[in-house]
């Protein structure tokens, strides 16, 4: 039988204010959902071993204070990502506008040809008539951004979740977990 490999990786959550991240954190982490907004101070973080086929990772994910005056503390955090979820908020299109800004910050700390990025659409249990921003124009964001920049490899992924009701949370941090995976068994066979 093949050995187990193990790897260690850093995922970061990123995203607006309020839009849902330490509530998805909490919920692959299997903690229960609070309805209460208490504002992440800076940044936090939460270890968890992930098996992937043969492998296991041992993932470090660090949660980012959503909040703009932390963006300078934000970079050490952001240092070693090796695949992020970008959350927004379904209810808030702010969060979809200000998409691009994340991505910035992101790719402006870890490079982008090799940093896999997942899409959360968060707050899916919400009545879709309080949706400030649909499943169409969030894909062909995603789409045009994955062409304008050829990252086409990295299989950049749309997920509509519910920290609430644990939707697609688990979903979401696998799909990362195998694109991350592949990138690290070419860093192994190119060393
Ligand atoms: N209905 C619903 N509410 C959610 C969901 N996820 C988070 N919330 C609520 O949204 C608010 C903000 O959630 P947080 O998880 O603290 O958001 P955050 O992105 O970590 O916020 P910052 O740390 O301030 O950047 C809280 O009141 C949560 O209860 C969800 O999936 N559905
Ligand atoms: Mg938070």
């Amino acid at each position: 039988m093949e050995d187990t490999r193990k790897f260690h990786v850093k995922f970061a959550l990123c995203g607006n204010l309020a839009v849902g991240k330490t509530s998805i954190r909490r919920n692959f982490m299997g903690l229960h959902f609070t309805r209460d907004h208490v504002s992440t101070l800076g940044a936090d973080f939460s270890l968890k071993k992930m098996k992937i086929g043969q492998d296991q990772l041992n993932l470090q994910i660090w949660d980012m204070g959503g909040e703009d005056e932390y963006q300078q503390l934000r970079k050490k955090f952001f240092h070693g990502t090796r695949g992020a979820l970008l959350v927004l908020s379904l209810v808030d299109r702010q969060s979809y506008l200000d998409l691009p800004n994340w991505l910035e910050e992101l790719h402006e700390n870890a490079p982008i040809d090799r940093t896999p990025v997942v899409f959360l659409g968060n707050k899916c249990d919400l009545d879709n008539s309080q949706y400030e921003v649909n499943r169409a124009e969030i894909k062909s964001f995603i789409e045009e951004y994955v062409s304008n920049h050829n990252l086409e490899n990295l299989n950049y992924k749309y997920f509509e979740t519910s920290a609430k009701d644990g939707i697609n949370i688990d979903e979401a941090f696998y799909h990362l977990a195998e694109i991350t995976l592949k990138f690290l068994d070419q860093d192994i066979s190119s060393n």
